[in-house]
């Protein structure tokens, strides 16, 4: 294998980028108050806010737009997509939604009454803010290794079986609607699930009759890690390994806009009749009926042709690869990242990258605004602006564990090229690391803060050279 990774496609259509200058940038982000979600894509050079539905569909994909049926009610591209989900998935019954926080909302309205608690390995923000909006708690239980930024574990995605044992006894399952396995682990740097893990995390739960469901957003990926990196997958074909993973949930809920290769969808899926005669009730209140869920039905078609793309080995060598590529040479750089790199994005670690900066501040978004300002890259801060929260009973701020940038890679969308330039870019920041300084909040939303929050320069710093923007 060459040192870099081939793409297996040709480009057929392009799509310009707008240059922009550093001053236009500085003037921009500070327009946007320092958050980049407030940025016009057009004034960004490389994109990588997120892979969720920034994919660029296949030729087959779009030659199925225009086969879409786009009947109210029993739609071709419905049963299209059905096949391709009872085959991969093995889940008898399931539904489509406009996107993955849907399929959580109708999934959580369903299962969970205040003071209840919802286990996951790591929730991700929807997740997250849909058990919270029904007064449940969400319960975080990563392995210990998921802290550590050192490549040490194969597998720091997994759950830790312990943890989730002892969060059952004390809350007790009757408060213990269902629980949720997050494959990758996106709110630990993108980190894979091990196959043993689900199949002993389902086994512990089944001890208790709680159910599981998979947070299937970038399964694909995950399966791939596992072919690589798990004894006794590496001669197994990724839907064979999709197969084995799916048999041991209860049901899933994916952000089709990952690993379905599409720009816009989501699935739910399940095994119990009656639980999904209770989810139908709420998909046609919110998002539709149960043949189109909120989406057209070209879209239907168009995820699932992507739901067989995203397991195809020649895609996933190249995909994984990219990532690996942009971690690896950060890393060799000296540049603090998260190792390994994870299915989809490489995840800066702030905490050693501006470990001046506490995380009251908000390091992760200064840096993502110096990585705009810098170089036009649009990366997104998980960390302090999208995970911390308040204590309800001490109103005290408990700061996420983890402190990153991710830089998420969109699926097939740059080049070999375009992640030189980005390596560059970081290099070079890093360099300059120490003109960064920290930012206050001047509004913030109860949920979801980071996609709306504005911010400020804690202090004008003027650096020798004039040459910082904060
Ligand atoms: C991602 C996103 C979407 C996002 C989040 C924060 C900033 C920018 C973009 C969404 C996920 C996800 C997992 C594991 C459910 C959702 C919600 N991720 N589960 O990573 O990663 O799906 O966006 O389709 O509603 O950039 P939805």
């Amino acid at each position: 294998m060459a040192e870099y990774p081939f793409e297996p496609f040709r480009i057929k259509v392009v799509e310009p980028i707008r240059m922009t200058t550093r001053d236009e940038r500085v003037r921009l982000l500070t327009e946007a108050g320092y958050n980049v979600f407030q940025l016009r894509s057009e004034d960004v050079l490389i994109d990588l806010l997120t892979d969720s539905g920034t994919t660029a569909m296949s030729d087959q994909q779009w030659a199925g737009l225009m086969t879409g049926d786009e009947a109210y009610a029993g739609g071709r591209n419905y049963f299209h997509l059905r096949d391709a989900v009872h085959d991969i998935f093995g889940m008898p019954y399931f539904m489509p939604t406009h996107q993955g926080r849907a399929a959580e909302t109708i999934l959580m309205s369903v299962f969970v009454k205040p003071g209840d608690v919802v286990p996951n390995n790591t929730h991700f923000d929807t997740t997250e803010a849909n058990v919270r909006v029904r007064g449940g708690v969400p319960l975080n239980l990563p392995i210990d290794e998921a802290r550590d930024p050192q490549p040490h574990h194969p597998f720091k995605g997994n759950l830790d079986l312990r943890k989730l044992r002892l969060c059952i006894e004390q809350h007790g399952p009757a408060n213990t609607p269902l629980a949720i396995m997050t494959v990758t682990n996106n709110a630990v740097a993108g980190q894979p699930v091990s196959m043993a893990n689900i199949r002993e995390t389902k086994a512990l739960l089944s001890e208790y009759d709680i159910p599981l469901f998979i947070d299937a957003a970038r399964y694909a990926e995950n399966c791939y890690f596992i072919q690589q990196r798990e004894p006794g997958y590496a001669d197994k074909p990724i839907i064979g390994i999709a197969r084995e993973m799916f048999s041991y949930a209860d049901g899933f809920m994916m952000s089709a806009k990952k690993d379905g290769m599409v720009n816009m969808g989501g699935l739910l899926g399940m095994r119990d009749q009656r639980l999904f005669e209770r989810v139908s009730v709420e998909l046609i209140v919110h998002e539709g009926f149960v043949t189109y869920g909120g989406l057209a039905g070209r879209d239907l078609e168009a995820l699932a042709r992507g739901l067989y793309e995203a397991l195809d080995e020649d895609y996933l060598a190249y995909r994984v690869g990219q990532v690996k590529y942009l971690g690896d040479r950060l890393a060799e750089a000296g540049v603090p990242i998260f190792e390994p790199p994870g299915g989809h994005a490489v995840y800066l670690d702030v905490k050693r990258f501006l470990p001046d900066i506490p995380q009251r501040q908000f390091p992760g978004v200064a840096l993502t605004g110096h990585l705009y300002v810098e170089a036009g890259v649009r990366g997104v801060e998980l960390g302090s602006l999208a995970f911390a929260h308040k204590d309800p009973n001490t109103g005290e701020v408990r700061y996420p564990e983890l402190e990153t940038v991710r830089l998420a890679l969109p699926r097939r969308v740059y080049t070999q090229k375009h992640i030189d330039y980005v390596v560059d870019a970081i290099v070079d920041l890093y360099k300059k690391r120490l003109e960064i300084q920290g930012l206050r909040l001047t509004y913030e939303a109860p949920y979801l803060r980071h996609f709306t929050a504005r911010l400020e320069p804690i202090e004008e710093r003027v650096i020798e050279g004039g040459n910082s923007i904060f």
